[in-house]
């Protein structure tokens, strides 16, 4: 090849070359420009090209030079707008996309309701683990052996013996509490509880339960009846009217359920009270004075409330929601029903 045919083979090559990164282009401009690179080479060489060739030669070596130097400038401004700038190729003037505003789930909507009114009279919040241990999900809560709750029927065991299982309940928290806190103890337990449940639209195997404890001197049952009246005419309405019809928990003697005039009739009778004008929101009690002993309180000395609800039974009262399997679905069009709610 003369150095002329060499240069023109050159030119073809770069004038097809592209390049896939900036480092491929970085070795291209090395390749012709760099010291040891070829054009200095070429260079050198010209010094050898006869005298007749020397003035058609040296144009051609020109031409070379400006050809790999505009190929380097026009890749170089290619990767400047693309290569790691993200706004490469976006149209600014573009509209925005729409973007869905999310919502609070209605549970955690209601939890925080329940969380705050309590709050305005004086609870504090205390939460613990979800997987629990025999003493405090049942014996500390004095359930005896052959309850059924301890059965794998009933409760999700992690392993038996020692037992270990979800936590079918927060008063495993109150538990925690009560063995490290001394009275007066005036709090909310919030959380998720769990149970072996065929699911269904009354029933789930996870739910969330807000339970409520307090433990001082001279606490009575009066004091409860009024928390709870308290409670109930924050949650629904002023005019909402409370009864306790006796019951029966293991943990609290004596027991009763709390009944609220139903919020969707007033009281006369519809659908979602059946009839009665009542509807059952919670359980309560006095704290079984052997429940606060397993905990190391005096119960000559102390005594105590405590309540539990479950949210979701709150919340469909509330909104007048019928299926309980819709809080654990995460259907956008249930959902979005609840923006703004809190
Ligand atoms: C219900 C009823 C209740 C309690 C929870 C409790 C906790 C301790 C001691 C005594 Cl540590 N009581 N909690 C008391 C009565 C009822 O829950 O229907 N919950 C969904």
């Amino acid at each position: 090849m003369t150095p002329g045919e060499q240069i023109q083979a050159y030119l073809s090559e770069i004038a097809g070359f592209t390049a896939a990164s900036p480092a491929d282009l970085e070795q291209f401009r090395l390749r012709f420009l760099g010291k040891k690179g070829i054009l200095n080479d070429l260079f050198a060489a010209f010094k050898e090209v006869p005298n007749e060739e020397k003035k058609a030669v040296g144009q051609l070596l020109n031409q070379l030079k400006i050809a790999v130097q505009e190929k380097i400038e026009s890749l170089k401004s290619a990767f400047e707008t693309t290569a790691g700038n993200p706004l490469a190729g976006v149209d600014l003037t573009r509209p925005a996309d729409h973007i869905q505003p999310g919502a609070r789930h209605p549970i955690s909507i209601v939890r925080s309701q329940v969380i705050e009114i309590f709050g305005r009279i004086g609870y504090i919040i205390a939460e613990g683990p979800e997987i629990e241990d025999d003493w405090h999900n049942f014996s500390a809560l004095n359930f005896p052996q052959e309850h059924p709750a301890r059965d794998m029927q009933d409760t999700f065991f992690i392993s038996k013996d020692p037992d270990i299982a979800l936590r079918t309940h927060t008063s495993s928290v109150q538990i925690r509490a009560m063995e490290n806190n001394r009275p007066p103890i005036r709090m909310i337990f919030p959380g998720r509880v769990f149970r072996n449940e065929a699911i269904s639209a009354r029933a789930h195997c996870i739910f969330h339960q807000v339970e409520g404890l307090y433990v001082d001197k001279n606490v009575s049952f009066a004091d409860l009846k009024q928390n709870l009246l308290y409670f109930a005419r924050e949650m629904f309405s002023e005019d909402t009217r409370i009864r306790l019809r006796p019951s029966y928990f293991p943990f609290t003697e004596p027991s009763g359920e709390m009944d609220i005039s139903c919020n969707i009739c007033g009281g006369k009778g519809c659908n979602i009270c059946k009839h009665t004008g009542w509807v059952e929101i919670l359980g309560c009690g006095m704290v079984d004075p052997q429940v606060l002993a397993n905990c190391g309180i005096d119960p000559e000395e102390y005594t105590g409330f405590a309540f539990g609800m479950g949210i979701e039974r709150i919340t469909m009262l509330k909104y007048q929601i019928r299926d309980l399997r819709l809080f654990f679905e995460n259907d956008i069009r249930f959902l979005k029903q609840f923006r703004g709610a809190w």
